[in-house]
């Protein structure tokens, strides 16, 4: 069975604002359903609220309904706080504010959402109770900032505020990305590594890999489904051989053992690091591992709550390859979901997960945020097959992170005085005889 959409491919569309302007009411004109609690009385919106939809002509969105910015108290504080990991999120805002009104509060999530290059809609709401100011709207022109006039609890122009946000849609959103369909041409065989192991679901299969299917039958491309037990057999009964092999990183080693070098070979997780991520940047990173030293602190992270199994990809496999490669116990501490911790300075890398239930705002959130705090933040599949030595090969398909791979890694050997890559191979063979 394969489920519908899910989150991580919906376009997120977050309600931003003070209390009691409108934020749920809005949530429920353009959903026609009772999706969140109104009430005249402020604060009512206290968790995120979320709604997927299909929101033609824009596709699958995941509405996001806020608690207010100006909340107080203490748990007020921790209302704005979710709201705040929300903007994380958040490919389109809508900053919904009371007809006339406009006070700091609505700046600084302006400046907010600007900061994080959200593309921002205002919604001026309750515009039956008082007009819009005529400043406001001349200060919103010259800014280029699209606004919609609206009466949330009537619907009235709620045509209007659809086409905004259509209008104003990233490009992504209309023609979303490929996970791997730009890799293979028409006619051509890629072979799909899927261990079926405890932490797959049961009865089904992933939705990354439902889509990596999907993504092939539309490039035109024939596609073999193997278990990792069956890929030599699967490999020697093809007449040709596939244009492609990806893997499930967990079992990487067996698989980049099995396929033979002329076959480009890469793991699920790099190409949600294309996907979602930043592989360049998560490429460097992994090469980061050059300079861990035995004792230092590393952060696993992964976006989704499930229960480990003995052979845990992040929380036995990862730190078993690593501290091999290293030569030493390093620490390990692993966070789930949006429990991330807020200070980053401990920890020398951090390891993250594909985030496949993520939207690509949220990851590159998140990644920005260890960039500010000068973390190097990499992904598994980087840093099991570069703890295995075969990161190079799994980085043939795409040129760029090839690229910063092999500027990375010399960069990393001039600091240890080894002036080229060449020189390594010498030491390297040396070494072996
Ligand atoms: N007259 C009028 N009242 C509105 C309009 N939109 C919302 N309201 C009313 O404003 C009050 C607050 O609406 P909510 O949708 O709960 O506002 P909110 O921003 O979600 O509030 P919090 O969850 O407390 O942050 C309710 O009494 C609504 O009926 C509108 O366009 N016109
Ligand atoms: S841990 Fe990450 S990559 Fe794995 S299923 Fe969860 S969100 Fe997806
Ligand atoms: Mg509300």
């Amino acid at each position: 069975m394969i489920r519908a959409t899910s989150k991580g491919f919906r376009l997120h569309i977050g309600f931003f604002g003070r209390r009691n302007v409108g934020k749920s009411s809005l949530l429920n004109a353009i959903t026609q359903q009772k999706v969140s609690i109104v009430s005249p009385e402020a604060g009512t919106t206290t968790d995120p609220v979320e709604k997927p939809m299909e929101l033609l002509p824009i596709g699958p969105v995941l509405f996001v309904d806020t608690a207010g910015v100006d909340d107080v108290g203490a748990l007020g504080a921790q209302r704005i706080e979710k709201t705040r990991l929300a903007i994380n999120r958040t490919d389109i805002g809508v900053l919904v504010c009371e007809s006339g009104v406009w006070t700091d509060f609505e700046e600084k999530l302006l400046a907010e959402l600007r900061a994080h290059k959200i593309p921002v809609l205002v919604a001026l709401n309750k515009t039956d109770l008082q007009r819009p100011n005529t400043e406001h709207m001349i200060r919103f022109e010259q800014e280029n900032l699209p606004y919609v006039k609206l009466v949330a609890t009537t619907g009235e122009g709620m045509d209007k505020f659809r086409a905004k946000l259509w209008e104003i849609a990233p490009a992504e959103s209309v023609e979303p990305p490929a996970l791997l369909r730009d890799l293979i041409g028409p006619n051509e065989t890629a072979v799909l590594v899927m261990p079926i192991d405890k932490e797959a679901p049961k009865g089904r299969i992933k939705q990354l890999q439902a889509q990596s299917i999907r993504e092939l039958l539309d490039a035109e491309a024939s596609c073999v489904v193997v278990k990792d037990a069956g890929l030599q057999r699967t490999l020697d009964n093809l007449k040709t051989p596939p244009s492609l092999v990806v893997t499930d990183a967990a079992v990487f080693d067996q698989v980049a053992r099995v396929t033979p070098d002329s076959i480009p070979l890469t793991a699920f997780s790099i190409l949600l690091s294309r996907l979602k991520g930043d592989l360049v940047a998560q490429t460097r990173a992994a090469v980061t591992v050059d300079s861990l030293r035995p004792g230092d602190k590393v952060l696993v992270a992964e976006s989704c709550t499930h229960h480990p199994i003995e052979e845990d990809i992040g929380r036995v496999k990862i730190p078993r390859w690593l501290q091999k490669y290293v030569g030493g116990d390093l620490e390990f501490t692993t966070v789930k979901g949006r429990d991330f911790p807020q200070d980053l300075s401990p920890y020398k890398l951090v390891i993250h997960c594909g985030a496949c239930m993520w939207n690509r705002q949220e990851m590159l959130s998140r990644i920005a945020e260890c960039h500010r705090q000068g973390v190097p933040i990499t992904n598994y599949g980087l840093v099991i097959a570069y703890s295995l030595g075969i990161l190079e090969r799994a980085l043939e398909p795409f040129p760029e992170a090839l690229v910063a791979y092999k500027e990375a890694r010399q960069e990393q050997l001039e600091a240890v005085g080894i002036s080229s890559l060449a020189d390594l191979d010498v030491i390297e063979m040396s070494l072996v005889n």
